[in-house]
């Protein structure tokens, strides 16, 4: 390292230094001698560091198109601006931004991914001579960038521990509609998970894993192809730092390859290659160093997911071929009679008009009749949700195609509306890109809404998928490089609108493909909130990197498989890293015939999805949980628990809101330091502490499972299921009809008693379950607004949040509840009557027990202890009858005798 000048500061930046130091360039390990590019002028300014390359030596993969002769590349590290009174601004994310020097090139529109654009520099002219490579490093900021000269090459490394993170090879390509980069990987030490959405055999990235990313309408029963959205992001943790055996594990950080163009993304293990159709490298680098740290950072940039309404927490049923209205009574009927939650009604394409959007079957499913299930859903306190495809059928008597026409919303190929083919025939497709079809699909929803009041929307077939294969018109249609297109390098347009397909304001199919998922589900969020000014529930099939502003996710078109069921929690937690927590994928499988073994499986892990449905495939056997009595028990049981802990889940939905962090997490996001969990994908937890661990076996009755350490409890009896130092592995009775819930010592959960709808659950009393860690602490929150309000926790918004802490004394315990906000009304009347401790303890079997509400012995109490065994025993104790305002601050003790 050479010498160091401290540069002037940004002014926002305060104490920012920044330095630059000169290197020795380090040849790439193992890269072959021939260069990309090498790097003719640096400039640096502020945060920002700027460099002109130049292509060196003839170029290669001719066949592929010609070089782009010169690039400009800039890095610089954002700023997070903390809030007033906040500490020094710190840099958590990096920008390595490289496209051609004299022509601009399509880029994630800034409306789609709003973001500081990197400030233009003039650059000196080529010197001849390369420059030295240099350094971007502020002492505000855990990542290093180091422009490495000739051969051009760029890594990106940890500050605090010297670790390399990304370390790109000299053989760079940038060719119009070909670019080729790729980063060596430690192999062993880096666990990377993201890239998709694909269905996967494991969480955790295996080598020789490929990534095409191309949305597209492929069922993920398939493994390892390109489905319905794009996400470029993967999280890295590693294992060890650098020749540190074991030291400074559990450090992650993130990268976005932020670009909207068709790819193929491999990973080898040590090395990771981006080949991209399209667009520029624009990488940003977020620093972590905790996983949590990660996506909160991830979300800042693409923004946080939408708050969810309260109801959509309750469990959904759907199928692909309810007959008609009478089906759909039965079903509820069913549901109710059964006894098992059913919070939503759906309804799939069946009661179009002949498929038509907005349109009601006038035979099967009659608006007069519709209009007044839908109103006896809602004085039950049900909902019903309907599905929409964005193609509008051709046709000059239907209305809503009538107006699309009037308006000019749909997509042009060669000066005229693209004709494609769907369920309804021929259709045209509205251009999200356009903001007329955005008002457009507003009208047309408010007007379906006055006939019939739905409560959510589904939007389906947004790849977007076409029935027909269109043939090449131009280039665009037929790129010369052929990603991995449905596994087979299939052609981009088959089953799509072809990229020659023009969009509003020039843009190109081509570039924006992956966006129409996105565009159609900001639209109806959009058109459902201006509508019914409630918070809107949008459940998209395909997405793009921020869609988690405006839409759910369901995984698609999986198989009723054992496999399919097991490869669910990949893609669940998959798309918690993505900034999509409101996910779940079709329970008890959507094709094929499923098994009541399977259906009551499923429905134990799909009761903790977040966003948890069953749905099914038409000509396919019936699957509502009432219809074997085997499966109505696990419902009863797992559902049971969910709506139990329903303050848990929205209160991991405000989390989720205002920090990214994923509802459903893998188990190193909250035990980074243990390398055991970074290969677990058979369990998951909801939020920190929650770790369901369903069977996915057939003919299994246990279950194993991977503990990490501390203590950990049964939410179904509270028995101490494991309790070890680093983590350990235990066999679980799992019969028929349980799946297996437990809580980790040091948490506080937040219940309510269960219901057959939320709303009737949040008119029960709370519980809380208190779970001591090993040191005898524990803490946890509790979230409350009204659930449909459209903000979360906004500044004019009524919420309540309230945190709980405990600590265990000898002899007891003291729990105290701390009001952090306080503007939601109703929190006054909202009592906690029940708090269990579990891992109290005691040096012997207590006798009885006393209990103090704010330092007063509370005589109207009542409870008991459990579990205490021999001497120095680990017990519970439940203490009932109480009524503790959840708006007013508490201290409440237990004194075992
Ligand atoms: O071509 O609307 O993934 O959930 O039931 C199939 C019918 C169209 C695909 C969706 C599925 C839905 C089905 N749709």
């Amino acid at each position: 390292m050479g010498p160091s000048t401290p540069a002037a500061a940004r002014a926002r930046v305060a104490f920012l230094l920044l330095a630059v130091v000169f290197l020795l360039a380090v040849p790439w390990p193992g890269a072959a001698a021939q260069a990309g590019y090498r790097v003719v002028s640096v400039a640096r300014a502020g945060g920002q560091l700027s460099a002109g390359l130049e292509l060196a030596g003839d170029g290669e993969k001719a066949e592929l198109g010609p070089d782009v002769q010169r690039l400009s590349l800039t890095a610089r590290q954002i700023f997070t601006v903390l809030p007033p009174g906040g500490r020094l601004e710190t840099s958590s994310r990096l920008h390595v931004r490289i496209t051609d020097a004299d022509h601009p090139r399509w880029e994630v529109p800034q409306d789609v991914i709003p973001r500081e654009a990197p400030r233009n520099v003039v650059l000196g002219a080529s010197t001849g001579a390369s420059p030295r490579s240099r350094v971007l490093s502020a002492a505000t900021s855990d990542l290093t960038f180091t422009l490495h000269a000739s051969p051009f090459r760029f890594t990106v490394s940890r500050r605090s521990t010297g670790d390399v993170l990304f370390d790109t090879a000299p053989s760079l390509d940038f060719k119009d509609r070909y670019l080729e980069l790729t980063t060596a990987l430690p192999a062993g030490r880096a666990s990377l998970y993201g890239l998709g959405e694909h269905t996967k055999r494991t969480f955790r990235l295996q080598r020789n894993d490929t990534f095409t990313l191309w949305n597209a309408d492929i069922a993920a029963s398939n493994v390892d192809l390109n489905l319905y959205g794009s996400h470029p992001f993967y999280l890295d943790v590693r294992s060890a730092a650098p020749g540190a055996a074991g030291a400074g594990a559990g450090a992650a950080h993130g990268v976005l390859l932020l670009n909207s163009n068709g790819m193929d993304i491999e990973y080898g293990g040590s090395y990771l290659t981006y080949k991209v159709i399209g667009g520029v490298l624009d990488f940003y680098f977020f620093a972590g160093p905790a996983p949590l740290d990660v996506v909160d950072q991830y979300t800042q940039l693409i923004g946080r997911p939408a708050p969810m309404p309260y109801w959509s927490f309750g469990f959904h049923q759907c199928r692909y071929g309810y007959k008609n209205l009478a089906d759909l009574e039965g079903v509820v009927a069913g549901y109710a009679k059964a006894r098992i939650p059913l919070e939503v009604m759906w309804t799939d394409i069946d009661y179009m008009d002949a498929f038509k959007d907005f349109t009601l079957d006038p035979v099967n499913f009659p608006a007069g009749p519709m209009r007044q299930f839908v109103d006896r859903l809602h004085r039950n306190g049900q909902k019903y949700v309907v599905i929409l495809d964005p193609g509008i059928s051709v046709n000059e008597t239907y209305g809503t195609f009538v107006r699309g026409m009037q308006q000019d919303v749909f997509l042009k190929r060669n000066g005229t509306n693209y004709l494609g083919k769907v369920w309804p025939g021929y259709v045209y497709f509205p251009d999200f890109l356009n903001p007329r079809a955005a008002k457009f699909w507003a009208q047309e929803v408010a007007l379906f809404r006055r006939t019939l009041p739905v409560d959510g929307l589904w939007i389906d077939m947004n790849e977007i998928s076409n029935f027909v294969d269109p043939p090449p018109l131009n280039a665009l249609d037929d790129p010369p490089y052929r990603i991995n297109n449905s596994g087979v390098r299939r052609p981009i347009n088959n089953k799509t609108v072809p990229a020659s397909t023009v969009h509003y304001g020039g843009v190109r199919e081509y570039d924006a493909h992956n966006l129409y998922g996105f565009l159609e589900a900001r639209a109806t969020h959009g058109a459902l909130l201006a509508d019914t000014g409630r918070r809107p529930f949008v459940l998209s099939r395909s997405t793009f990197v921020g869609s988690g502003r405006y839409t759910a996710h369901w995984t698609g078109d999986n198989a009723a498989t054992w496999d399919d069921l097991r490869y669910s929690i990949n893609t669940m937690l998959s798309f918690g890293l993505f900034g999509i927590p409101m996910v779940g994928a079709d329970i008890c499988g959507f094709g094929g015939d499923t098994t009541e073994e399977l259906c009551s499986r499923w429905i134990q892990l799909g009761a903790f999805y977040p966003f948890s449905r069953d749905h099914s495939a038409i000509g396919t056997v019936r699957r509502e949980l009432y219809l074997w009595e085997s499966v109505a028990r696990s419902a009863r049981k797992a559902l049971g628990l969910r709506y139990r802990l329903l303050p848990y889940i929205y209160t991991l939905m405000h989390e989720a809101h205002t920090t990214g962090a994923p509802m459903a997490r893998p188990l190193f996001f909250s035990y980074p330091k243990d390398v055991n969990t970074y290969g677990v994908d058979r369990q998951f937890l909801l939020g920190r502490g929650v770790l369901v661990s369903p069977v996915l076996e057939p003919g299994a009755t246990t279950v194993d499972a991977y503990f990490p350490g501390g203590r950990w409890f049964s939410l179904f009896d509270y028995s101490l299921a494991a309790a070890s130092a680093t983590g350990t592995r235990v066999t679980l009775p799992a019969p028929a009809d349980t799946v297996n819930v437990h809580v980790a010592g040091g948490n506080i959960l937040p219940l309510q008693r269960p219901a057959l709808t939320t709303s009737r659950a949040r008119q029960t009393v709370f519980h809380l379950v208190v779970a001591l860690g090993e040191d005898g602490s524990a803490a946890g929150e509790l979230f409350l607004d009204d659930g449909e309000s459209p903000e979360m926790a906004g500044p004019r918004g009524q919420w309540t949040l309230v945190r709980f802490s405990c600590k265990a004394e000898p002899g007891g315990a003291t729990v105290r509840s701390h009001v952090v906000h306080d503007s939601y009304g109703p929190s006054r009347k909202l009592v906690v009557g029940k708090v269990v401790f579990l891992g109290l303890r005691s040096p012997a079997p207590p006798r009885g027990f006393a209990v103090y509400v704010n330092g007063v012995k509370a005589g109207n109490s009542t409870g008991r202890a459990q579990g205490f065994r021999g001497s120095g025993a680990v017990g519970a104790a439940q203490v009932e009858g109480l009524s503790l305002a959840v708006s007013k601050e508490f201290e409440l003790k237990v004194v075992m005798s």
